[in-house]
């Protein structure tokens, strides 16, 4: 096992990765930038490094001088927690050269899955469903013209070097094709500097749900349910669950061994999460996330598995200590973002936080960073904190979370709070009845 892990991210994860070291008993290095001075995860690590300025570029995505802190620290593993340098392959090799631990999966792994294109070809010959579309990447528009002849329209073009929802061009009609191919590939080779597009069947009212999945070193490699992701807007998830409302424990069982045999096509090892559209009681393969997602205390909440201690575990090349033998979900859970955020306009609203009070009692976890007079910075993401709340069945934890948001006050930031408290009222979400365009006709 490590003796010291030193935290290349800030924020509520940086909080949660301490904690996991905590409780095994690891020393933590925590690095910040100079607009993170004044943060929990500086106080709450045993040492402290500043890495740059406020500027990511030069701070939290500063390769070098992260493996300076560890090496002035004497960590022996770095936990890049999720954005960042979490999926950056080149960072996992040069963490493991310099003869440090990345823990996460290997830098292989991170490569092939990042190549968007690569990832569903590859999930294709694992026997995993694909949504219909091209092999691979397309050299010429007329390509793209021929498969979307052969599937039919509508089609989605997409950058293979994107993800995320970044670098997608939807096509309605065969006029617009050769358009928005060169749109698209333009597009794609500014925003990630590779051009390369590849294009698929346009699913009209699919929702988003995707599978957790944990591999070790000695070829086990289980999947830990599902998480609902459906409710989000401009591709930033608002809300996740699970179970899914729409899955039966037969669809859930078929996506779990999809999930497994994509896992075992790339050898790998540590936490990941393999996204799924779904539709019409199909699914199809979308994206791998080959790091630990922001929405993973939903699992956790559901499983009784403590995913981050599992990782350091797995990358200390110790086995899962995920109990073998038929697995099942515990109850509901369901997590909100709260985004310091104008809930109608969703601009970024940083600032001073001048009054808090958490909700806590019975189901209530609160993942944050935030305290009463911290200020949020304006250089990072918006997120304050993660409301995650649990139950006996969906009903009593939608209850639970309509308690928990009603005790929820923050005062001197907008968040996203008000629009939670409405999402919650609304009789399709209630019924479950949702996809990823609810958040199309919602607003406050
Ligand atoms: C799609 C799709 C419909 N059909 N692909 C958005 C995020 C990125 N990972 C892929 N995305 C989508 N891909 C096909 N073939 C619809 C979306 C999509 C979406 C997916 C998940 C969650 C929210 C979304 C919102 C808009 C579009």
């Amino acid at each position: 096992m490590f003796s010291k892990v030193l935290i290349a991210n800030r924020g509520e994860i940086a909080l949660r990765v301490i904690a996991a070291c905590k409780e095994m008993g690891l020393k933590t290095v925590a690095v910040h930038s100079e607009a993170d001075r004044d943060s929990l995860h500086v106080r709450y690590a045993d040492d402290d490094v500043c890495i740059g300025p406020a500027a990511s570029k030069q701070s939290y995505l500063s390769i070098s001088s992260i493996i300076a802190a560890a090496e002035i620290t004497g960590a022996d593993a770095i936990h890049p927690g999720y954005g960042f340098l979490s999926e950056n392959p080149h960072f996992a090799e040069i963490v493991n050269e310099c003869g440090l631990t990345f823990i996460g999966p290997p830098a292989e792994a991170i490569r092939l899955m990042g190549d968007k294109a690569r990832a569903r070809e590859t999930a294709k010959n694992a026997g995993v469903p694909i949504i219909p579309g091209s092999e691979g990447s397309m050299k010429t528009a007329d390509e793209a013209a021929e498969v979307a002849n052969a599937i039919g329209y509508p089609v989605i073009l997409k950058a293979a070097a994107g993800g995320g929802g970044r670098g997608m061009r939807i096509c309605w009609d065969p006029s617009e094709l050769h358009r928005q191919y060169e749109t698209a590939r333009n597009e794609a080779e500014r925003a990630f500097g590779s051009g390369e597009v590849y294009l698929e069947k346009y699913l009209e009212r699919p929702r988003h749900i995707e599978i957790q999945v944990f591999a070790d070193n000695f070829g086990r490699v289980v999947a830990l349910g599902e998480r609902e992701c459906s409710i989000q807007r401009r591709h930033q998830k608002l809300i996740e669950e699970s179970p899914s409302p729409a899955l039966t424990d037969e669809l859930r069982k078929r996506m779990g061994d999809a999930a497994i045999r994509l896992c075992q096509a790339v050898n790998y090892v540590n936490a990941g999460t393999i996204e799924f559209l779904f539709q019409d009681g199909e699914f199809y393969f979308m994206e791998m996330n080959t790091r630990i997602q922001v929405e993973h205390p939903v699992t956790e909440e559901v499983t009784g598995i403590d995913l981050v201690k599992e990782q350091i575990r797995v990358a200390a090349g110790e086995r899962l200590t995920v109990p073998e033998g038929e697995f099942r979900l515990r109850g509901h859970a369901m997590e909100f973002r709260v985004n310091a955020e104008d809930p109608v306009t969703f601009a970024p609203n940083p600032g001073k936080i001048r009054e808090l009070h958490l909700p806590g009692g019975p189901g209530v976890r609160v993942d944050t960073h935030i305290y009463r007079d911290y200020v949020v910075p304006p250089h990072y993401d918006s997120l304050l904190a993660k409301l995650v709340v649990r139950g006996k069945d969906r009903l009593d934890t939608i209850a639970r979370g309509r308690r928990a948001l009603e005790q929820f006050v923050v005062e001197g930031v907008k968040t996203t709070i008000p629009l939670h408290r409405a999402i919650l009222n609304n009789e399709q979400f209630i019924r479950g009845d949702i996809s990823t365009r609810f958040m199309d006709n919602f607003s406050l």
